[in-house]
């Protein structure tokens, strides 16, 4: 047992607090500079440093948003001022966190599918982590569907690895998110994706209880069970509802401290539709929080008009504080479509 487990099970608890989601801001450089080139924005560190800057000092952010997930580039970082990046959210009432895997990589044998990399060298850079502050990490596995994957072998070395993490996490006293995405690229059905989904989470929990991770000091960050983006019939908010919540309820235990969903390219719009139906439908079924662990769903406003221009910060902030507050809404049931027209409004 984790030498931390009061500590644990209290930050898992206060990360999926009602009201509260978590959220990403933990692109890897290639990620980052990827969505930065688009805006025209330099691929730089001063500009990352910046935008998670911006992020970071959003005034009133603490209210929405239990913590921010960071990368090892940000965890080490200062404000323009000198703060650091770890005192400004400590100073908000917020948990750190951050990634520790190093990346999706191909699978070898098996064309089109990945495995997340990052174990060798884990219990020593989870021991640095913690000493520096963070109190919970994140791991990202990568599922494929197409006609022919995922694969047995796919889906069992991504749940193999992401309970080798979570153990490890859990010994060191960080909280485990454990995220195995089942991407929506691709034309396969929403009953298609609730297979994929269900063969994954079953593989995942098994292999977290062989590795004796205690689910009530992890966090699940799922993928909603939803069509692929290129799939002509697409489904109602109420069906991805619906049929996200079976799944989990079939494959998730109760004592899993929360569920954290990731938006994985759904618009912002159906990132919080999805989210508040689940709640307002489904919540009292649920035996755990649900709420979210969303990247591009809360930051894409904000990046799209700072754009690197610092003139633009105070407005970049007022876009991304909307969004938590109405992811916010979306986690207790109460987000609706009418937000949006008032923010259009606005
Ligand atoms: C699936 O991606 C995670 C959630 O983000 P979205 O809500 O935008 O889907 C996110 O935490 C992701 O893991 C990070 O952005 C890191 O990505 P890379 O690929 O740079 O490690």
């Amino acid at each position: 047992m984790s030498a931390y487990v009061q500590e644990l099970k209290g930050t898992a608890q206060a990360m999926v607090a009602k009201g509260k989601g978590i959220l990403a801001m933990d692109e890897s450089n290639g990620t980052c500079n990827k969505r930065f080139e688009k805006l025209g924005i330099p691929a730089t560190q001063e500009y990352r440093q910046a935008y998670r800057q911006l992020i970071l000092t959003t005034p009133g952010l603490s209210e929405y948003i239990s913590g921010p997930i960071l990368y090892d580039e940000t965890i080490r970082q200062n404000t323009q001022e000198g703060v650091p990046f770890l005192k400004v959210i400590a100073d908000a009432g917020m948990i750190p966190g951050i990634k520790v895997d190093t990346g999706a990589k191909d699978l070898a044998g098996h064309a089109g599918e990945k495995v997340t990399e990052g174990l060798d060298g884990l219990r020593d850079r989870i021991a640095e982590y913690y000493q520096m502050g963070a109190r919970f990490a994140k791991w990202r596995a990568v599922i494929t569907i197409g006609s022919t994957i995922p694969s047995r072998a796919c889906i069992e070395a991504n749940a193999h690895a992401l309970a080798r993490y979570a153990a490890l996490c859990q010994e060191g006293g960080l909280v485990p998110i454990v995220e195995p995405e089942v991407l929506i690229d691709g034309d396969h059905t929403l009953e298609h994706c609730w297979h994929v989904t269900d063969a994954a989470l079953h593989e995942v929990f098994n292999q977290l209880h062989t590795q004796n991770v205690a689910y009530d000091q992890m966090i699940l960050k799922p993928s909603m069970v939803i069509p692929g983006k290129a799939c002509a019939q697409q489904a109602s908010v109420g069906a991805v509802a619906e049929a996200t919540i079976s799944c989990l309820l079939k494959n998730v235990p109760a004592s899993v401290a929360g569920i954290a969903f990731l938006s994985g390219g759904q618009s912002m719009e159906q990132s919080s539709a999805h989210l508040s139906a689940m709640n307002s439908l489904f919540g009292s079924q649920c035996p755990w929080p649900v709420t979210f662990s969303y990247a591009r769903a809360i930051q894409q406003p904000a990046l799209d008009h700072w754009a690197g221009d610092a003139s633009r910060v105070d407005e970049a902030q007022k876009r991304l504080l909307t969004r938590a507050q109405y992811n916010s809404a979306a986690s207790v049931g109460e987000y609706s479509s009418d937000m949006e027209k008032a923010m259009a409004i606005a």
